[in-house]
């Protein structure tokens, strides 16, 4: 007699997950299910559906493997109800089940959904994380302010990753200002390791060719791993030839080079082919053998414990209604620009066709390229987040809300960031080689050829005066623009403006 079910979602191919701790190989029936729902909540990139669906199906052969009796329904099965709770629901019928457990999933979406069935479905704590959501909202109790840094502290000392005692290894919490040289002149790096898609996976990219034609974004080649064995080499390629130069060049952005010294493990990661821990005891490990200095060590270990587990929190410490925020009331339509349309502005042109390829973009391309320029241009962070959560094969709503709606877009008011992520092309410049072939000149203030960024950063400013003149972190930006002639403000308001019309009406800007 069958006494539960017990479903596996795509972002939940983790051995350890607590519903399969929870349950009983001998009675329960795991259930997993491709549904059009999931693939089209937002027009996910192809990329994305094929990495989700391979690691599902590679994932359902492991378990059955391990001796758990397991149910999957493929996309294109004529049986399949098209929806995560009818699939529970047409599997309960078929073999008599009277319950369902879950991990909870990292979506208030689908927790209200699966809270919403005839039939109790538990949702059980997802523990693959290093601080659970009740010590953070512990770690919160009585602050003012919910900065990153502190919270990673707290990190460091709960998991004694770089920990020497109660001390931080080599006497500093924090190696930034180490960190973020410009772009190299050489990348002695190729990029992530690339798996060939063996049959299954074949099938799998034949399946999202046919049903996903139109979303946007490259489906082959296709390289991602798929399982946890590949995963985890992927890991450690990235430890053994990219870590050490990691943190110097964590912020540069070059026309020829994708993925710099980035570890690209983020789909693993935020799907669960990898854990965190795992993660970071590999590089701490590179660092106490000699193979990655320190800088580079903290600052990634610094990404996973510190800024992942602090956006989970914040997602879920918010609540449901954090994605439609928009502290800064902006309204702009999302540009065809980010769907590939023609820009002359290089660095977007460069970030949005790498997104389309790749299904990725490293940290700064998507919070100084693609994230300053919505904000400077006052788009609807709306629009802003299902496009990130749409085209980035890490994207889950629980991880991209508060980066886009937080961190980026400043739409949250201030809970992520203590002030907005704006700058003018002169970031941009100092940190990529993009401005050198755009056909705006970056030195260029006003005038035929000014770079956008620089027009639209004042633009910024100046509309959102009342709410950030009296941040103390942005009061030299105003003392700046005070300090320019009348008549050189007006020109740029007004080129900003006479640009915002043409971005507006669709014209090549
Ligand atoms: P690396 O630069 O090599 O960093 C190592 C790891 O640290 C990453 O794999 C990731 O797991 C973690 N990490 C780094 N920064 C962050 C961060 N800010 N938040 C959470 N984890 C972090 N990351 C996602 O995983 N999913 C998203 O949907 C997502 N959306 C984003 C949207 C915006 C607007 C911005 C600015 C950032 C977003 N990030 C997101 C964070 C970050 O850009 C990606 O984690 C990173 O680019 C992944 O590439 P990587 O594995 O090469 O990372
Ligand atoms: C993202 C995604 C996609 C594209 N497809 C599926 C699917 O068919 N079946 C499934 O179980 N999960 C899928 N997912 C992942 C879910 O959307 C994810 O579990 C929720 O957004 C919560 O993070
Ligand atoms: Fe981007 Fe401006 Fe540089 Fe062109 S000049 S690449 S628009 S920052």
């Amino acid at each position: 007699m069958v006494s539960r079910l017990v479903l596996i979602l795509g972002d939940q191919v983790s051995p350890d997950i607590a519903a399969l701790r929870e349950a009983d190989k001998g009675t329960d029936i795991v259930m997993m299910a491709e549904v059009a729902d999931e693939a089209s909540y937002v027009g996910h990139h192809p990329k994305k559906i094929a990495f989700i669906f391979a690691a599902m199906r590679k994932f359902a052969a492991r378990l059955e493997g391990d001796g758990w009796k397991v149910v999957y329904t493929k996309l294109d099965d004529p049986k399949n109800a098209g929806s995560i709770p009818g699939e529970i629901l047409r599997r309960a019928e078929e073999f008599g089940a009277q319950e369902a457990l879950v991990t909870r999933p990292g979506e208030w979406r689908l927790i209200g959904l699966l809270g919403d069935m005839p039939i109790p479905v538990h949702q059980l704590e997802d523990d693959r994380f290093i601080c659970s959501e009740s010590e953070f909202q512990s770690w919160t109790a009585g602050r003012k302010s919910l900065r990153m840094e502190y919270f990673y502290r707290e990190m460091r000392r709960k998991t004694g990753l770089l920990m020497e005692g109660d001390k931080p290894a080599g006497g500093q919490w924090n190696f930034d200002h180490e960190n973020r040289k410009p772009a190299p002149d050489e990348v002695h790096h190729s990029g992530p390791m690339q798996f060939t898609p063996d049959e299954g996976v074949e099938e799998v990219l034949d399946l999202v060719e046919a049903r996903f034609a139109d979303n946007f974004g490259q489906l082959r080649p296709f390289h991602f791993a798929t399982d946890q064995d590949q995963a985890r080499r992927a890991l450690s390629y990235f430890i053994k030839h990219a870590l050490p130069r990691f943190g110097d060049y964590q912020d540069a952005m070059l026309n020829d080079n994708k993925f710099l010294y980035h570890a690209v493990i983020s789909p693993y990661l935020n799907a669960g082919l990898l854990g965190p821990l795992e993660i970071c005891q590999a590089a701490e490990e590179a660092w106490k053998n000699g193979d990655a200095p320190l800088n580079a060590v903290e600052g990634f270990i610094r990404q996973i414990i510190g800024w992942r587990e602090y956006v989970r929190g914040i997602y879920f410490l918010e609540g449901p209604d954090y994605p439609r925020r928009n502290a800064l009331n902006h309204q702009r339509k999302l540009p065809a620009l980010y769907w590939g349309a023609e820009t002359k502005m290089n660095c977007l042109s460069k970030a949005v066709a790498q997104t389309r390829d790749e299904a990725y973009a490293h940290h700064i391309q998507r919070l100084m390229v693609t994230g300053n320029f919505a904000l400077l241009a006052g788009i609807d962070p709306h629009e802003v987040h299902e496009w990130y959560l749409a085209v980035y094969a890490d994207a889950y709503e629980w991880v991209e809300a508060p980066n886009t709606v937080g961190m980026s877009q400043f739409a949250d008011g201030g809970v992520v960031g203590s002030k907005p992520y704006v700058s003018s092309g002169n970031y941009i410049d100092r940190m990529s080689d993009y401005c050198k072939s755009c056909a705006y000149k970056v030195k260029k203030k006003t005038g035929q050829g000014a770079c956008p960024f620089n027009l639209l950063y004042w633009h910024f400013l100046n509309r959102h005066r009342d709410r950030f003149e009296n941040n103390p972190r942005m009061a030299n930006m105003y003392r700046t623009w005070d300090r320019m002639d009348e008549g050189r403000r007006d020109t740029v308001l007004a080129e900003a403006d006479d640009f915002l019309s043409c971005l507006s009406s669709g014209e090549t800007v």
